[in-house]
């Protein structure tokens, strides 16, 4: 357990040495990848995140921790993929236009090919323009949506006007995330789904597909 709080404090820390030392060691000593991540790196991000909020660190601090934490990530990434991939179904991410958070969307996407999905990163501040044109291309199951802010959020409503302008809509299914998302929102804007975490993500994802 102490190891998984030295992790939490590294991530707050911004030391991307001692993250990548620690979560080695929190492997060898046996924790689950699960467990390092929630107890660990996610639980160091919430921490910096209470912190921001209340003005007791700034970007730049914030900046560095998320470096940090993509180390931590990193190391963990393998031990989630499987070789399942391309049996379950393909999916899309994007953070949406002018927002640039994707820890979030990092892990639902880890979750995802942990499972057995492909997943396709459109990565941050991806245009409707841009998303249209992978639907067409990869033809996905379905598409994930990420914003974390309450400005950018607005912007998947209009990304799931395009994908029905475009005549794709009945062909992917749209899930939408992110902290400021709720399902309520997802409701209003057509979305399939909502979910608050990457382990419901999944569950989302599963029913998503279950239906098509
Ligand atoms: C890290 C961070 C940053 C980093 C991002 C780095 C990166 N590579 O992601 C940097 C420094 C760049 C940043 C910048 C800014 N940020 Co910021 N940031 C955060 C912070 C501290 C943590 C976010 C995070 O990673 N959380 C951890 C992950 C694991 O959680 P998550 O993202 O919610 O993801 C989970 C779920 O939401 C869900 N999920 C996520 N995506 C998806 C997608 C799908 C399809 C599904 C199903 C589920 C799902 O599953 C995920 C895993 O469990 C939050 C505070 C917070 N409490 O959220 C503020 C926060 C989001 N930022 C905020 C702000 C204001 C900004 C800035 C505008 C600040 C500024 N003045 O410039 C800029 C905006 C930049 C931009 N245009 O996007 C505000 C947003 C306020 C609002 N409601 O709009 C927050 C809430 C902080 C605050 N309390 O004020 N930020």
């Amino acid at each position: 357990m102490r190891t998984l709080t030295e992790i939490a404090a590294s991530v707050e820390a911004g030391d991307s040495a001692k993250i990548k030392e620690l979560t080695r060691k929190a492997l060898s000593q046996g924790h689950c990848p699960e467990k390092i991540l929630d107890d660990g790196l996610v639980q160091g991000m919430s921490a910096v995140g209470e912190k921001f909020k209340s003005n007791e660190v700034f970007i730049p601090e914030v900046l560095i921790a998320s470096r940090a934490m993509n180390v931590g990530l990193e190391i963990l990434r393998p031990l989630f993929s499987s070789d399942r991939a391309h049996l379950r179904g393909r999916i899309i991410l994007a953070t949406v236009k002018g927002d640039l958070h994707d820890i979030g969307k990092k892990i639902v996407g880890m979750m995802l090919e942990g499972a057995g999905y492909e997943v396709i990163d459109l990565g941050i501040d991806v245009s409707m323009g841009n998303i249209v044109r992978a639907i067409k291309t990869n033809r996905p199951s379905v598409l994930g949506l990420s914003a974390l802010l309450t400005t950018t959020m607005s912007y998947m409503r209009e990304v799931v006007e395009a994908v029905e302008h475009a005549g794709l809509r009945r062909r992917v299914r749209i899930a939408i995330g992110g902290a400021p998302v709720t399902r309520s929102y997802a409701d209003e804007i057509g979305a399939d789904g909502y979910a608050p975490d990457a382990a419901s993500a999944l569950e989302l994802v599963k029913r998503l597909l279950s239906k098509v």
